[in-house]
């Protein structure tokens, strides 16, 4: 090679240096209460999701994906920390009025991006708690997602089914009049407000289980709120309105890397979806819910593509806990669920120890980068911390993630194998998971869910599954093999026992 040339290979090189190592945008989609089988490409009926389909076509769909809980608040601590959430006390489905629980300064998922000089945002369901004891929801609402590696949010601060039933943009409700302040409290009612309790003529949703304090919109809530009569959210919008932060944060941030957690409300309780998805899906609310969740992912991947975006984004669809039917309202979601298995093959579902708990739909879509197919790598959400971090080129572990590993091969599909083992979080307990063992330890807590009709998987006797050869968990074999009983027993004390860093 002659010397006049390397300066010209140099710069290509260079170039092409930083064109390989110039990592993509990430929008993280986070779904509440999907079930494995509850989109077209998981096993629902065909038509139903065609925008999720899209994306499972186009990308990487696990069949062993995990959040870590079966319920919502302690899975969406752990993808954002990196820690198991029952590790610490107070990581339990959180009320509407709880303090942040993830303290700030933590190197959270959002943290990482945002170091690595990409634009952060939060849009839709948070449920982490806000502020530090006692808020004032009239003044500035801290501290939040802006203060866990968030640049900007627009969230509900809880569920759809939990007061106060309001937005929040960054530290402050939308639309809140000073005039009309708001007070939020979850031991006693408001004097003369109605509740649901005392006055079910008022609601145009009847509750199923709960859901009989304050009244908003006609409907049930959990928790009493007063005030805020203009910024009251109306369900029917909730997806129109996430769905355009959505939409604006992506179109606003072309140009520079950016990081967008999109937790959608949908398909959480009361399920009241716009109504032209009425009568959609042929399955009732649940269903019509699961149809606007499509249109949202469908909105999101029509922004990407017409800001010539997607080749560059790496998208990732999932959800924080195993389905559920009837969830507290009397929609029709039992009635009309026809041969529509929520859970696919799984037994159990949302708050459950067994697999329909916590394995969930998981696809990841980057064209060029992630080769369509599937894979039955075993991959957990608390792994995203760790996984992400070595995406955006950071280096060293992070020491407030303890839980979290590097899976990003796994990720991107070059591993097909994922981890060797991973905790389940039930309600009332812990499983795990070390390749195709399933072990459930003895436990005296409730069999069912009551009101939901739910297996939980406690059990007076340890349970061992073959979850390869029967995924349904129908045939323990604890007795068969009682060394990889022995095994699993001491692996779960000894992961949920280690000191805390
Ligand atoms: C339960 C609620 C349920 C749902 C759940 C949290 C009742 C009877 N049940 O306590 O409706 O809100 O909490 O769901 O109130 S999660 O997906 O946010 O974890
Ligand atoms: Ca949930």
């Amino acid at each position: 090679m002659t010397p006049r040339f390397l300066p010209f290979l140099l710069s290509v090189s260079l170039c092409l240096g930083r064109a390989v190592a110039s990592p993509p945008n990430v929008v993280l989609i986070y779904v509440d209460d999907l079930g494995y089988g509850d989109v077209s490409c998981y096993g629902a009926k065909p038509g139903l999701t065609p925008n999720v389909d899209r994306l499972a076509r186009e990308g990487l769909k696990f069949t062993d994906a995990h959040a870590s809980s079966a319920t919502c608040t302690p899975s969406r601590y752990a993808i954002l920390t990196g820690e198991y959430p029952w590790r610490r006390k107070g990581t339990g489905i959180l009320p509407g009025d709880a303090s942040l629980i993830i303290e700030p300064g933590r190197v959270t998922l959002a943290q990482v991006f945002k170091d690595a000089g990409y634009a952060t945002a939060a849009v839709g369901k948070w449920h982490l708690g806000l502020g530090d004891g006692n808020l004032d929801w009239n003044a500035a609402i801290k501290p939040g997602p802006l203060e866990v590696g968030f640049d900007e949010c627009f969230i509900m601060p809880a569920t759809t089914d939990r007061v106060p039933c309001v937005f929040v943009k960054d530290r402050a409700v939308v639309g809140l009049d000073p005039a009309d302040p708001i007070s939020v409290r979850y031991d006693r009612p408001f004097e003369g407000l109605p509740t649901g309790k005392a006055n079910p003529e008022l609601l145009r949703l009847q509750a199923s289980h709960g859901h009989d304090m304050a009244i908003v919109n006609g409907v049930g809530r959990i928790g009493y709120m007063k005030g805020g009569a203009k910024a009251l959210w109306r369900d029917e919008e909730m997806a129109d309105r996430f769905t355009a932060a959505a939409v604006d944060f992506i179109k606003r941030s072309r140009g520079q890397p950016f990081f967008l957690y999109f937790a959608t409300h949908n398909i959480h309780v009361p399920r009241l979806p716009h109504p032209r998805f009425l009568g959609k899906s042929g399955m009732g609310t649940r269903g019509d819910s699961i149809v606007e969740l499509d249109w949202i992912v469908g909105e999101v991947l029509r922004t990407l593509d017409e800001a010539g975006l997607a080749e560059n984004t790496l998208v990732v669809f999932t959800s924080d806990n195993g389905p559920v039917v009837d969830d507290g309202y009397r929609d029709d979601a039992v009635e009309k669920l026809g041969d529509h298995k929520p859970a696919g093959s799984f037994r159990g579902g949302k708050y459950s120890k067994y697999e329909g708990g916590t394995r969930v739909p998981m696809i990841v879509r980057q064209p060029g980068k992630v080769a369509p197919g599937e894979t039955k790598a075993l991959v957990t959400q608390i792994d995203f911390v760790a996984s992400l971090a070595v995406l955006v080129g950071r280096e060293g572990p992070i020491a407030t993630a303890p839980d979290s590993r590097n899976q990003l091969a796994a990720l991107l599909g070059a591993d097909g194998v994922g981890r060797e083992s991973l905790v389940e979080q039930g309600v009332g307990g812990l499983a795990i998971r070390r390749g195709r063992w399933k072990f459930i330890p003895a436990s005296n807590g409730p069999r069912m869910n009551k009101p939901t009709n739910t297996e939980l998987g406690n059990d007076p006797a340890p349970r061992l599954y073959d979850v390869e050869a029967d995924p349904g968990e129908t045939r323990d074999v604890a007795a068969e093999r009682p060394d990889v009983v022995a095994r699993l027993r001491e692996e779960l004390r000894g992961a949920s026992t280690a000191p805390l860093p």
